[in-house]
């Protein structure tokens, strides 16, 4: 095995700097060699003072996440850690790119830490259900404030290199070549003694009222609700605010133990890496190459084409956005507008690159203004013929060799392709609302969707910071397929008995953001709605014919108040019994396992339907759909990961089965499910 490790001197400051591609992950190579280097340094006394670099487009980020699991390799980086701090002369940490997890913890086991402006430090173990377990939790209150520590480490939240400046986290911004001046610094601080050990400062731990951490929980609670790491990384911190450093690490070390044997940060660590593959495509040549897009078409300035756009703008990319009319047109830029303001005020854009992206926005109602676009979105109304006309007529306008998108959320895209003469260039681009806030991007491959056109999509995906997910043709895809047999039981349920807030607190219970019932009041009770109040055949029918459409109304499934809280609503009530009788179901009591059973089993039924079909690449990818669509709860990995560790294939089939008559005419087995359950299988790993 190569040392990653290399150390060269430069007068009498050793540096010491690790290459170890991609992100400079603390393996055991590394944490080896930064030991011997530590000693060499210390051994020698031509050297006055050492610089901990690393080489590539990062500092450390972290530990080598695919060594949790394994058998543990001597050095472990907590001993590292206190070797470089131990060190008897100084050692200066140059922090470029991301200084993350056990990254940050080897720059805070350094006695100085020197930063580019552009770095972000942080500890982002708390995704990983974990915490910062190399005295992590210890050492960055002690240096940066408790209140800065708890922030970093129970959000996971990167800070940008000028706020740790601020918080005394680094202690000199570099503007210009990093190691040089790394090395400079050093040679100013050579001679300065006692050396400053973040383990034995106290100033910035002592006499911390116990509030914070109750203001910061009670703060947070609907952000950490049903997570288990955040609440360690809490009591963690805390206890660096009661106990010397020496007690204080072995909390640290059993709170860390505790969530690395617990099931949410199996998942969580499963969840890195599915959404890492999620952006790689199978079966594409691997000499592909993508194509160029320097502007934006999209077709409907709409909620969906606004958010859309804003993705484009916020990237930098110029977006020219065609609508019928004036006014639809002034309306959906004005809403661009003001979405953007809005996050100003949040501090999420300056108020200069409010006015940056808007200016990269060019609003017209002429058509033939997309002929020097390289990608154009059509986001109009969900209808195929509409679709088709948009997509014949860009046809005679687009450029050749441009990408020609849907952001259709159902239809069949090969259907929309061949309305044009290049189906070639046709994909599927399906943002979900709002499409400026959501990651998940599910990038339908139709049946003629040239590889360059696949790769484009997912690169762009990527560059406007969204999570790609490749998808096929089907109804729904892969997210709204799933979504289909949830509704279709729940709907059940309610005439069976169930009332729509049992069920969604089941769902919300389980880590839902929210069940369907809420769901579909947030999204709009009369999507898809046929218009006529007249024609009344299920319970969805009446609650539009008397315009319960959801919170935009103020009544849908819910009654709400002014502050939008949601109240259960007798006529909704009334409505489900009077179907029911009409219908002859009798109606019961419904239990928890039984909502369980037919409203989130299915989903993993028609997931494994999806995959037999070869509609998603892997099952982790529609574990990454579920996640970032619709807030699965990551901790539960997703709905095929949560099938497989969390309750057991032959557990949902047990399950399915025994309400497969109710189930039915809709339900049907997938038979992959059936497979694997009884050969004991996993759909992922
Ligand atoms: C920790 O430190 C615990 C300690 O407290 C220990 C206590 C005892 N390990 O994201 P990208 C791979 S926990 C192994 O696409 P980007 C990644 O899988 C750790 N591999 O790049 C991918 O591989 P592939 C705390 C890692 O530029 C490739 O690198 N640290 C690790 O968009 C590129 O990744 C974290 O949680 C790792 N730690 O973003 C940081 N990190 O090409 C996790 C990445 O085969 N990492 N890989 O698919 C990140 O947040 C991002 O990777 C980073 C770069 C921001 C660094």
């Amino acid at each position: 095995m190569t040392n990653p490790i290399s150390t060269r001197k430069h007068g009498d400051v050793l540096i010491v700097e690790s290459n170890n591609p991609p992100v400079n992950a603390l393996s055991a190579a590394v944490r080896q060699g930064l030991v011997e280097a530590i000693e060499q340094g210390e051994a020698d006394d031509g050297v006055k003072a050492l610089v901990i670099a690393c080489e590539g487009q990062t500092f450390f980020a972290g530990a080598d996440i695919t060594e949790f699991g394994k058998p543990p390799v001597m050095p472990w980086l907590p001993e590292v850690v206190d070797r470089i701090e131990a060190c008897s002369k100084p050692v200066v940490a140059a922090i470029h790119g991301t200084a993350l997890g056990g990254g940050l913890e080897v720059a805070l086991g350094c006695h100085y830490r020197v930063a580019v402006p552009s770095a972000k430090l942080g500890t982002p173990e708390v995704k990983l259900g974990l915490l910062p377990g190399a005295g992590g939790t210890q050492r960055l209150p002690r240096v940066a404030g408790v209140e800065k520590a708890l922030q970093m480490c129970a959000t996971g939240n990167p800070i940008g290199a000028k706020e740790a400046y601020e918080s005394g986290l680094v202690d000199r911004l570099i503007e210009g070549d990093l190691v040089p001046h790394a090395v400079a610094y050093a040679e100013e601080v050579s001679d300065v003694r006692p050396l400053p050990r973040s383990s034995e400062r106290q100033d910035r731990v002592e006499n911390v009222d116990a509030s914070v951490f109750d203001d910061f929980r009670k703060a947070n609670g609907r952000k950490f609700r049903g997570f288990d790491a955040p609440d360690a990384n809490i009591r963690a911190v805390k206890v660096a605010t009661e106990k010397p450093y020496g007690e204080g690490v072995i909390e640290e070390r059993k709170l860390f133990m505790e969530l690395m044997s617990g099931g949410q940060a199996k998942a969580q660590q499963y969840f890195f890496f599915a959404e890492r593959k999620a952006a790689k495509i199978d079966d594409i040549p691997e000499d592909t190459k993508p194509r160029d897009i320097k502007r934006v078409g999209v077709i409907g300035a709409g909620t969906m084409g606004g958010g859309i756009s804003m993705n484009f703008l916020s990237a930098g990319i110029p977006v020219t956005i065609v609508e019928m009319g004036q006014d639809a047109l002034d309306r959906g830029t004005g809403v661009v507008r003001n979405n953007y303001e809005a996050s100003a005020t949040k501090g999420r854009f300056t108020a200069s690159q409010v006015e940056q992206a808007m200016g990269l926005l060019n609003p017209t109602l002429d058509f033939d203004a997309l002929a020097d676009c390289d990608l154009i979105i059509e986001a109009v109304y969900e209808n195929m013929d509409v679709k088709k006309e948009v997509f014949g007529r860009l046809d005679t306008i687009a450029k050749p060799g441009a990408i020609l998108a849907s952001n259709t959320s159902y239809l069949n895209v090969d259907e929309i392709a061949s309305s044009t003469s290049r189906p070639q260039d046709v994909v599927g681009l399906h943002f979900f609302s709002p499409a400026n806030i959501m990651k998940l991007l599910e990038v339908v491959r139709g049946a003629k969707t040239a590889p360059d056109v696949l790769l484009t999509a997912m690169r762009i995906g990527k560059k406007i910071r969204k999570v790609p997910v490749v998808a096929g043709v089907c109804h729904g895809f892969i997210g709204n397929r799933m979504l289909m047999p949830r509704q279709v039981e729940a709907t059940k349920l309610l005439l069976e008995g169930a009332s729509p807030e049992q069920i969604d607190k089941v769902h919300v219970e389980f880590g839902m953001p929210m069940g369907p019932f809420q769901m579909a009041d947030l999204a709009g009770v009369d999507i898809g709605w046929h218009r006529d109040p007249n024609r009344i055949e299920n319970i969805r029918d009446a609650l539009c014919a008397i315009e319960r459409w959801g919170q935009k109304k103020g009544a849908g499934f819910y009654d709400y108040d002014e502050a939008r809280r949601p109240n259960p609503s007798p006529v909704v009530q009334d409505i489900i019994e009077d179907f029911a009788k009409k219908q002859g179901v009798e109606r019961r009591e419904i239990s928890t396992q039984e909502i369980v059973e037919r409203t989130i089993y299915p989903m993993v039924n028609e997931g494994a339907k999806i995959l037999e079909e070869g509609m998603a690449q892997r099952a982790s990818d529609v574990d990454v759909v579920w996640v970032y669509g619709y807030g699965w709860p990551v901790y539960r990995g997703g709905p095929m990961y949560w099938a497989d560790h969390g309750e057991g294939l032959q557990k949902i089939v047990d399950g399915l089965k025994r309400n497969e008559e109710r189930m039915k005419p809709e339900f049907s087995f997938s038979k992959l499910l059936l497979d694997k359950a009884e050969k004991g299988e996993r759909f992922t790993r």
